[in-house]
């Protein structure tokens, strides 16, 4: 018998926002919290720039390399794709993943190039779907004046603000929307009951995909 049917499964739980909204920050702080709690946590972020598809992209990204907008956008996708048996896995057996961005990134950078969106998105169907989206909302005025802004591609402002407007088009109802500017600690208290929330009633339920 299988052994992960006597195991409830780990919740997939995303941050997304804008460049330097918090995202990595808060995704640290809420690993800690839930290993403190003695759970199954690890931290993945996305892309992965570890894998050969990902040091392409983070090679994109340092304006290192050119990409078509497609291209680029197929490979932030296959990045996702190329670790999805691995988080299926992980979820499968315990394992609750804390996911510094995800398809919705995906779509609403490449979408802020002005790519269609419907094109965007259909890489991405069949990937693991989220338990739980916080969206950490942030001007990009506010967020561009934040350490180290503008050292990558995507770091400009009135790029981050059509990012923006393609997050809005994505946005659905079961997302949790966070004021990004709030002090780091109350963020972070909020973080914590949703994703507590989240791993009490979604252990029983099936992994879906997007
Ligand atoms: N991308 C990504 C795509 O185009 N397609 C895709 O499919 C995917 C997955 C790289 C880029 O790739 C794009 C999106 C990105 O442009 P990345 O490596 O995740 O993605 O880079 P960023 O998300 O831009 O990471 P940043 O480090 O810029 O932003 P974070 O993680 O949101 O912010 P963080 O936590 O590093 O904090 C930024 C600064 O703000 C301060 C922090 O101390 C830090 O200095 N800060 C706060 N200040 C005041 N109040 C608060 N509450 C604060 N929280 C943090
Ligand atoms: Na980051």
């Amino acid at each position: 018998m299988n052994n992960s049917e006597h195991v409830s499964r780990g919740v997939l739980i995303v941050l997304e926002g804008l460049d330097r909204c918090g995202k990595t920050t808060q995704c640290g702080k809420l690993v800690s919290f839930l290993e403190g709690r003695g759970l199954p946590v690890e931290a993945w972020r996305f892309p992965d720039r570890n894998t050969d598809i990902g040091r392409m992209i983070s090679s994109y990204l340092t304006n290192r390399s050119q990409l078509d907008d497609q291209a680029i956008h197929l490979l932030f996708s296959a990045n996702r794709w190329e670790k999805r048996s691995l988080m299926e896995n992980k979820l499968r057996n315990g394992t609750t993943l804390v996911v510094d961005r995800y398809s919705y990134s995906g779509v609403s950078f490449s979408a802020a190039k002005g790519l269609d969106i419907e094109w965007c998105k259909a890489p991405e169907k069949g990937l693991i779907a989220p338990d739980l989206v916080v969206y950490l909302d942030i001007m990009p005025e506010e967020a561009a004046s934040r350490g180290g802004y503008g050292s990558e591609r995507y770091e400009q402002l009135e790029f981050q603000r059509n990012v923006a407007h393609c997050y809005q088009i994505l946005h659905d109802a079961a997302w949790k929307v966070i004021d990004a500017r709030l002090p780091l600690d109350s963020i972070e208290n909020q973080i914590q009951g949703l994703a507590l929330e989240s791993i009490k009633s979604c252990q029983k339920k099936p992994l879906s995909t997007l």
